[in-house]
């Protein structure tokens, strides 16, 4: 195990790289980020999983470090309908059919919505956004996502008056997710947040990573990434939204009620029984590197902190 963790980049991980951080220099340079993705080939949106996209650089949500490499993103993820291996998610998503796609967004809204990809990728421009990704299970990336505030989608919704909550609930294609037929979750995949909390501008609607579309195996063709929360919370493969008065019940709570709480705010003073939340393994650091240690809501208290003020973090995990 030491042995293979401990082999040198490979060829083509050097490649992915290099491309993209001459592709961020440009961006650097660029009097303005749209300039070069004016200049980027390929069509206004992207149908098929890898396309390039086009995107201004955001620099509100910037993060101070370098991205994950592409090829660590893309081969060690947790996608359980296809499997419980961290490498199962890219063996096997490839079957998993986005082409044509539907995302809902009902409930109690004023104007309900039913967009196609289309619709998704032209609602409001695509920013490119650095986040970091805390997993709960204690390993971190830093990832160039593609994509614009849940808020844009949600507010063309109109939410009513008693609207409170939102749940999401991903795609079920039985013939494509092996990892449907265990029982390790209640299907499809559901998660939750607090109005405010999907109404928040770092919460994002993704369709895009390192300035092409979601390949499938991180979430094709449209996901939920909420930076601050436990990797979980971020749901794949969105295909509807649901806006709500009373809190939703996500498949981790209802599988491990004890283990996962709805909240979910990333914070390294509240162990979760199987893992420490005090440090993280950054992916791509190499096996041997020193952790790093986890920052109350993972970096983005200034942010967000204000959203709990009051509660006690401890109970609402
Ligand atoms: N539908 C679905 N969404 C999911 C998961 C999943 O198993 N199914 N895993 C979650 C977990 S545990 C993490 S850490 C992130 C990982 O996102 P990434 O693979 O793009 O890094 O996706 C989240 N979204
Ligand atoms: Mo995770």
């Amino acid at each position: 195990m030491f042995k293979s963790r401990s082999v040198p980049v490979r060829p083509s991980e050097i490649t992915d790289e290099s491309v993209w951080r001459s592709r961020r220099r440009l961006l650097l340079q660029a009097p303005g980020a749209l300039a070069l993705a004016a200049a980027l080939p390929g069509r206004a949106h992207a149908l098929a999983a890898g396309e390039p996209l086009n995107f201004s650089r955001s620099t509100r949500w910037a993060v101070q470090e370098e991205p994950t490499r592409e090829s660590d993103i893309t081969s060690y993820n947790n996608y359980y309908e296809f499997g419980t291996g961290k490498e199962d998610p890219s063996r096997y998503a490839g079957a998993l059919k986005t082409e044509p796609w539907t995302l809902v967004v009902d409930g109690l809204v004023g104007k309900p919505l039913k967009l196609d990809m289309d619709q998704i990728l032209r609602l409001a421009p695509l920013e490119e956004r650095v986040y970091r990704l805390r997993c709960v299970e204690a390993w971190s990336m830093v990832v160039p996502w593609v994509g614009y505030s849940l808020s844009e989608l949600i507010k063309r919704a109109e939410p009513l008056g008693d609207a409170r909550f939102v749940r999401f609930e991903t795609v079920r294609d039985e013939a494509a997710m092996p990892g449907l037929r265990s029982s390790i979750l209640d299907w499809p995949y559901a998660e939750g947040l607090r109005l405010d909390e999907a109404m928040h501008p770092l919460t994002l609607l993704a369709t895009g990573l390192y300035g092409k579309s979601l390949p499938k195996q991180n979430g094709a063709p449209v996901r939920l990434i909420v930076p601050w929360k436990y990797g979980f919370k971020s749901a794949k493969s969105l295909v509807r939204i649901t806006l709500t008065d009373s809190m939703p019940v996500s498949s981790w709570m209802q599988v491990a009620p004890h283990e996962y709480g709805f909240y979910a705010n990333v914070n390294p003073a509240v162990p979760h029984p199987r893992w420490s939340q005090a440090t993280e393994r950054v992916i791509g650091s190499g096996f041997f590197a020193a952790k790093k240690p986890t920052l109350p809501f993972n970096g983005y208290a200034e942010d967000v902190a204000g959203l709990y003020a009051g509660m006690d973090l401890k109970r609402n995990y």
